[in-house]
Parts: structure tokens; C-alpha cells; sequence
């Protein structure tokens, strides 16, 4: 006999606020096993994931095929470093560089890691290839930017939550607004321009859909002026827009493409950044590393993951859904719906607050109601199942949307 189960929810809260750090202010809803669409709190009530861990969930909750995979070489091998090579490295990395169409790979493991390689990537690039004067590089990035939070990458956010308190910042960036490809086309002017770095769609603005055209006027800009168009699809790739990576809609490929999150189906970090020759070998031996990327053990989970995606056509499905489901969305009569907007399963929601009631109050009442999602800038819901949901669950999510916009009518 165990006491768990006389532990409330309660208990398990207040245990994060007494030896947590306060970073986060969650749901209050207390998770203790997944799988597939749903998951189920510590009292057994199952829910509806509809944010599917900000979309590293993808494959759907512990899918078997990833976690054996995961079971397998955690029994044989986890982690060498890379001061010897491992067994399963570099069938990895082939398989990986042939899947996305690039010549290499970097793995790291966090998508705020595959950023900043991305970033040190193309200054490099920019130094030794296309000539900019040492400390001279300059990186272009977008307003309402979300790429992580170390502090180079807050030095690049517009948005005061992620960078107000944590100067100094690191020089060597300028900021345009997004979707606007006159201002891209105005800096690119400067010789010093290294590389233009933007989210496919911007998921922490509340999932922002630029104009369709723009992700492919940009990358011909870049061309244009030599200047390495690098997309972040921590967020927006591996199937979650209705295409293997989001700038597939636009025909566009990345110089540098950076990948995170769904990359292991969210069963471990695990991210990678990978460009051609060219790009790549840029950096040389003892210039760029980490401990944990390419352990075999994310190797084998990144593939397997991978291999999900493709077998089960996530992207297909994570298309045909979407359009069910926005439309569903759409016909919601509430006037505290102010606007649906998305691609495939990455949606979102901006609600008008009435009677004092905001996103988070609806969220709750989700929550009770048995679907789980998160407000983000106080006004927006996003809504970003795993891929995998079929149609019967998600004519029932939007059933259960339905009825809880109407109970604040
Ligand atoms: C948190 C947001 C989502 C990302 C893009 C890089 C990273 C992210 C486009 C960094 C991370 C996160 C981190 C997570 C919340 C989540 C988020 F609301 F903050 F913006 F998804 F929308 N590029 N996104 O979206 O990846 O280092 O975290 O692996 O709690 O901070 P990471």
C-alpha cells in the first residue's frame, strides 16, 4: 500500500509554491498520466490536452512506438558525450538531414539551444563566408518574437515579460515589424547583415498568421542581399500546421532550420538545427557542443518520432482537423469570441472579456468541463491538440468549447 492517493491536488500545489521557484502560474489542474488526445489528473478525471505541452506533444501522450523506442536504448546506452562517437549518432543524423532535405545536422536539445546555435551559426557564416568585419554582425529579428529565454534570446524580445530585468543585453540585433517585408527589404540594405531569424507563425504573439506570401517574399530578399533566412519551427514544425514544417505552405526552404519540441514527441528535449554544407561547416571542432545533444538515447527517440509523423500522416490530419475544427470555432455564438485564427491544429481564439470574465475564467470553466488549454497575453486562448485526434474528438472538443461559451452567455 502506498499513500498516494490521499495526497489532494491541493497538496501537490502548494508542495511547487513552497520549493518550486515561482516562474510559472499554471492551471490550477494537477497531471498524472497521458495518453494519446487525453490526459487524466490525480484524481482520475480525463481531459482533452489542447495544448499538448505548447505543441511537443504531437504524437500524441506517450505514444508506444516513441516510448519503446526510448525503453530500448535506455537499457543499452544513454549518453557517451560527444568525446567518442556512439552507435546511433549517425544513423540518426542521416536520417534526419534526408527527412527535412538538408546536408547536416546539429543536434542540441532545447529549442532555446537550437536558437542560439542557429544564431552563433550564422554570424560565423556571416564572418568567415561573407566577409562582415569582426563584431560587426548584425541579425535581423521580428516584433512580438518568442525563440526562448536565455539571455541572448531575450535580448532580442520585444515583449517586456521576457527581457525587462535581465539586462544587459546582447548587442547585434534589429527589430522590424512582423510581416512586413518593406522593413525587412530597408535593413537589408546594411552590409553587416548576417541573417533574418522568424517564426513561420508567431506562436507566443497568439499565433499570429502572417499574410500568405510573406515567408516567401522574405526568403527571396534574403537571397537577394546573401543574407541566411533562418525560420524557427520549434513551435510551428514536424506536421503541427497541415505541413511537415509551416514554411511548406509557402514553398520556402530555410538556409537554417531550427526544430525542438515535437522533434521527440515530447518525451525528452531534444533539437536540432540543420543547413546545408556550406552553412554548417562553418563551425569547427571545439566551437560549439553540449553535453546532452546527440545522446544516443535522444537519437533513437527523435527518430522514432519522426518516423510517427510520417507513418501516420500527422500533417494530413493535423490539416483536415484544423479545418473542422475552425469551423466549428467559428459557428460558436458568443460575443465573447472576437476572432478564430490558425493553421492546422495550431489555433487560437481572442476572447472579449465580459462581465469581468477574461480567457483565463474560460479556460477554467474548460477545464471543469473537461478540456485543457492555457491563455496566453491575457486575451487569447490557443488551442493545439495532439495530432493524432480523429474527428469524433474533436467535433467533441469544439462540443465541449460550445457549451462552455454559452455558459457565459
Ligand atoms: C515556456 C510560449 C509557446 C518557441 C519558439 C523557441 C522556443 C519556443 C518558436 C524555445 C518555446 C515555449 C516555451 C514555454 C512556453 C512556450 C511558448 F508561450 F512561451 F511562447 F510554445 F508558445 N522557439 N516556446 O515557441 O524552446 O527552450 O522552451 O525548448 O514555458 O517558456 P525551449
Amino acid at each position: 500500500m502506498t499513500n498516494t492517493t490521499t495526497i489532494s491536488a491541493q497538496d501537490y500545489m502548494n508542495k511547487e509554491a513552497k520549493y518550486g521557484a515561482h516562474n510559472y502560474h499554471p492551471l490550477p489542474v494537477v497531471l498524472d498520466r497521458g495518453e494519446g488526445v487525453h490526459v487524466w489528473d490525480t484524481d482520475g478525471k480525463k481531459y482533452y490536452d489542447f495544448l499538448s505541452a505548447y505543441s511537443a506533444v504531437n504524437q500524441g501522450h506517450c505514444h508506444p512506438k516513441i516510448i519503446n523506442a526510448m525503453v530500448e536504448q535506455a537499457k543499452k546506452l544513454t549518453l557517451t558525450s560527444r568525446a567518442f562517437y556512439n552507435s546511433s549518432l549517425g544513423d540518426y543524423e542521416e536520417f534526419v538531414a534526408k527527412y527535412f532535405g538538408y546536408d547536416k545536422v546539429l543536434p542540441m536539445n532545447t529549442g532555446a539551444e537550437a536558437d542560439e546555435t542557429a544564431l552563433k551559426l550564422a554570424r560565423k557564416w556571416g564572418y568567415t563566408k561573407k566577409g562582415i568585419p569582426e563584431n560587426q554582425a548584425k541579425i535581423i529579428v521580428c516584433d512580438g518574437n518568442f525563440h526562448g529565454r536565455t539571455i541572448t534570446i531575450v535580448s532580442m524580445s520585444t515583449d517586456p515579460e521576457s527581457y525587462a530585468g535581465f539586462g544587459p543585453f546582447t548587442p547585434g540585433f534589429t527589430v522590424i515589424p512582423y510581416n512586413d517585408t518593406q522593413a525587412l527589404e530597408k535593413e537589408l540594405q546594411d552590409p553587416n547583415v548576417a541573417a533574418f531569424l522568424v517564426e513561420p507563425i508567431q506562436g507566443e504573439a497568439g499565433v499570429y498568421v502572417p499574410e500568405h506570401g510573406y515567408l516567401k517574399k522574405a526568403s527571396e530578399l534574403c537571397k537577394k542581399h546573401n543574407v541566411l533566412f533562418i525560420a524557427d519551427e520549434v513551435q510551428t514544425g514536424i506536421a503541427r500546421t497541415g505541413k511537415l514544417l509551416a514554411v511548406d505552405h509557402e514553398d520556402v526552404r530555410p538556409d537554417i532550420l531550427i526544430l525542438g519540441k515535437a522533434i521527440s514527441g515530447g518525451a525528452m528535449p531534444i533539437s536540432a538545427v540543420l543547413a546545408d554544407d556550406d552553412i554548417m561547416l562553418c563551425i569547427k571542432p571545439g566551437e560549439h557542443g553540449s553535453t546532452f545533444g546527440g545522446n544516443p538515447l535522444a537519437c533513437k527517440v527523435a527518430q522514432a518520432a519522426l518516423e510517427v509523423v510520417r507513418d501516420e500522416k500527422l500533417a494530413e490530419n493535423a490539416e483536415e482537423m484544423g479545418e473542422i475544427f475552425r469551423n466549428e470555432l467559428k459557428a460558436i455564438d458568443s460575443d465573447m469570441i472576437e476572432l478564430v485564427r490558425g493553421k492546422g491544429l495550431l489555433n487560437a481564439v481572442v476572447i472579449k472579456p465580459k462581465n469581468g470574465k477574461t480567457a483565463w475564467d474560460v479556460c477554467m470553466a474548460l477545464r471543469d468541463n473537461g478540456l485543457l488549454a492555457k491563455p496566453t497575453h491575457s486575451h487569447i486562448i490557443r488551442f493545439a491538440p495532439p495530432l493524432v485526434i480523429n474527428k469524433e474528438q474533436i467535433l467533441e472538443a469544439a462540443e465541449i468549447i460550445k457549451k462552455t461559451m454559452t455558459e457565459f452567455q
